[in-house]
């Protein structure tokens, strides 16, 4: 058994009711046929695989009022808030399975609610190329998984921003944004204006990903509950190409290796999505495949022998 994690649960959302592609529905059992509870296991990781959660099936329409499927978005965040919620209150550490991104609403919701009724300090590491920040007035597109971050800080429709009861869910203060190299023009101008903690891949480039990570870090202690949302967009498209928004530009392999392993040296590691991944566009289930590599990292196994 590893005494460092918790029992985690594996908690499938096979949706992409979200995105501007289909096929991250596909995502959960991705990882499963990549061996992701086998992964854990071998580190001696506890995991239990709850199965896939269920909600309304993608109706594939325009947007409405700048916000595509609000109300399906709406229940599939809300049954994901709640199995979040369920695991992290029987002292687990859930690992969401995507589905997009604006899963990422009901994971964190339920992650910030539990912080706020254990006394945990709440740090959140958003993995991605993009902000993520948009709001229906300056979308491009609709999209709803390019607005979690705003939501979740309180700039949204009522029914994302007030899921767990109470808005915001989170403070910008609390996000620390790894990876960023695509934000929409109305989104930089709301990013600076909330302060939001970007380090963008020009940051990554001039100071080096140990520094931005030992930055993105700090602060961190055994107060904290660490929650990582990874997006599969963050990783460079060349290693990641099965995803819908793929971006140039991203972290290398070694550079992502480093991300997951200097997370796991903090030893906070509280609950963790993973969203984007997109099957349909990949080949022999690569980018699943390294989205397990990444998370065996992620829980401590270290290239050098530094157990
Ligand atoms: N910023 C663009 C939009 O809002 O449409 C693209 C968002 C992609 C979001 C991806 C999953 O992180
Ligand atoms: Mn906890
Ligand atoms: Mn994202
Ligand atoms: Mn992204």
């Amino acid at each position: 058994m590893n005494r460092r994690y918790p029992p985690v649960s594996l908690i499938g959302a096979p949706t992409d009711i979200g995105a501007g592609d289909r096929g991250a529905l596909l995502g959960p059992d991705a990882l499963r046929i990549a061996g992701l509870g086998a992964a854990l296991a071998a580190r001696g990781v506890d995991v239990a695989d709850r199965g896939n959660l269920t909600g309304p099936r993608n109706p594939w329409q325009p947007p409405i009022d700048g916000y595509r499927h609000l109300p399906e978005v709406v229940a599939w965040n809300r049954a994901v808030m709640e199995a979040v919620g369920a695991e992290l209150r029987e002292g687990r550490l859930p690992i969401l399975l995507g589905g997009d991104h604006c899963l990422g609403i009901g994971s964190i919701t339920a992650v910030a609610r539990h912080c706020r009724d254990t006394g945990k300090r709440l740090r959140v590491l958003w993995l991605d190329a993009h902000a993520d920040f948009n709001t229906h007035d300056v979308t491009p597109s609709g999209n709803i998984h390019g607005m979690p971050v705003a939501c979740l800080c309180g700039i949204g429709p009522d029914a994302l921003t007030h899921l767990g009861g109470d808005a915001p869910a989170l403070s910008p203060a609390q996000v620390r944004q790894v990876g960023i190299r695509s934000v929409d023009e109305g989104e930089k101008r709301l990013v600076k204006e909330h302060g939001l903690d970007v380090y963008d891949m020009r940051y990554i480039d001039e100071v080096g990903m140990k520094r931005t990570m030992e930055e993105a870090l700090a602060g961190v202690d055994a107060d904290t509950h660490l929650h990582v949302s990874f997006d599969v967009d963050f990783l460079d498209p060349s290693i990641a190409p099965g995803v819908g928004t793929t971006v140039p530009g991203g972290p290398n392999y070694r550079e992502a290796q480093l991300v997951m392993e200097m997370i796991a040296d903090s030893g906070r590691l509280g609950s963790l999505d993973i969203v984007e991944l997109n099957p349909t566009l990949d080949t022999r289930n690569r980018t699943a495949l390294l989205a397990v590599d990444l998370v065996e990292s992620l829980f401590g196994k270290s290239t050098l022998m530094r157990d």
